[in-house]
């Protein structure tokens, strides 16, 4: 996250640079809506910027898996802005999305982080991630990175249109600067996921919960879980559990909460209430120095306070984390997960 923002953003004069947007800037800002495509962590980054577009901006968004949206007749036109997201830049449903939108005179942005590959020539200009290579299979650190550039997007944005008042717009690129020190200070409970790791190794079925900024935040869990460790997790929107997930919960079955002070806090705490209540188990990323969830949950894992529009960033570390600790523990091999390639090119 430091690599990406550096150079990139000086909260003290509210300069920030995003080069790619340079010859663009005018179709971003009259875009009468804003596409979102991409594949697997990619899209649930993309999923975080919808919320951050709309909050700052006030565009309406769609967020499009690629591998759906390159098939279907999608009503799409010259007024639109779209964005492709990916790590590898060679991902071949994002590729074909992006020729899609293009044929429909849509411009293209794409955030890739792999310098020079396929998308970044595919589209009309863009911005590196400058996430620094990714070893293994399954994305982390790329997911963090595309946040911090996507972020930057929206606030850019959200100030051109008039949407964001200066004086937030500063105090927005302030706190997106203190990220990665509460970033650092999140890795630090590494010994606590392990213990919690531990606990958990042999589940066959674990389910990811959070509320808004962090919905997005949930499904990333479940999908880590499920990439590296082999394990069955389902990603659901908080409030979405009473509409089915609920019939799962039983003693058995670990329940992940995304539970950091936000504005829908005290609705994950009844939903945290509504899993204990039928004996399931409670693990909760909290904010540092809560007391409600602790006294409820089975486990929490805390980190730094931030603004809710920020929290993914922070939030997502210790899920990779518990991810990374069970696939080592269960013996599997965390950088080469069986059936994933790093690009998918067909
Ligand atoms: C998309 C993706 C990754 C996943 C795995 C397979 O790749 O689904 O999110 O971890 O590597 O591909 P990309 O378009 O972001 O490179």
């Amino acid at each position: 996250i430091a690599d990406c923002l550096r150079g990139r953003l000086d909260a003290k004069s509210g300069r920030l640079v995003l080069g790619g947007l340079r010859d663009y800037m005018n179709k971003f800002q009259n875009a009468e809506r804003i596409i979102i495509t991409a594949c697997g962590t990619s899209w649930h980054a993309g999923l975080v910027a919808e919320y951050l577009f709309e909050e700052f901006a006030r565009v309406p968004v769609e967020v499009e898996y690629a591998s759906e949206f390159r098939y279907r007749n999608p009503v799409i036109g010259e007024k639109d802005f779209v964005i492709a997201i990916s790590q590898s830049g060679e991902t071949a449903d994002t590729l074909a999305a992006i020729e899609l939108a293009k044929s429909k005179g849509a411009t293209i942005f794409g955030v890739c982080n792999v310098v020079g590959s396929s998308i970044p020539r595919a589209t009309h200009a863009g911005s590196y991630t400058h996430a620094g290579p990714e070893i293994g299979v399954a994305s982390t650190k790329a997911f963090t990175a595309q946040i911090s550039v996507l972020a930057m997007m929206a606030l850019k944005l959200g100030y051109q249109r008039g949407t964001l008042p200066e004086s937030r717009y500063i105090q927005l690129l302030h706190e997106l600067e203190a990220i990665p020190g509460k970033v650092e200070r999140a890795l630090k409970s590494n010994e606590a996921i392990k213990y919690i790791a531990e606990e958990y190794k042999d589940v066959r079925n674990a389910l990811y919960l959070g509320r808004g900024y962090n919905f997005p935040v949930a499904l990333e869990g479940a999908l880590k879980l499920k990439e590296i460790s082999y394990i069955h997790a389902e990603g659901y929107p908080a409030a979405e559990m009473k509409h089915g997930p609920i019939a799962l919960i039983d003693e058995e079955m670990p329940v992940f909460f995304i539970a950091t002070k936000d504005s829908s806090y005290e609705k994950v705490v009844s939903n945290i209430q509504e899993v204990k209540a039928r004996k399931g188990k409670v693990i909760a990323v909290v904010t540092e120095g809560d007391t409600q969830v602790k006294a409820i949950a089975d486990h929490v894992i805390e980190i730094p306070e931030t603004h809710e529009a920020f929290a993914p960033l922070v939030a997502v570390v210790p899920l990779q984390l518990l991810s990374y600790h069970i696939a080592v523990m269960r013996g599997c091999n965390v950088d080469q997960p069986r059936n994933l390639a790093k690009s998918v090119t067909v």
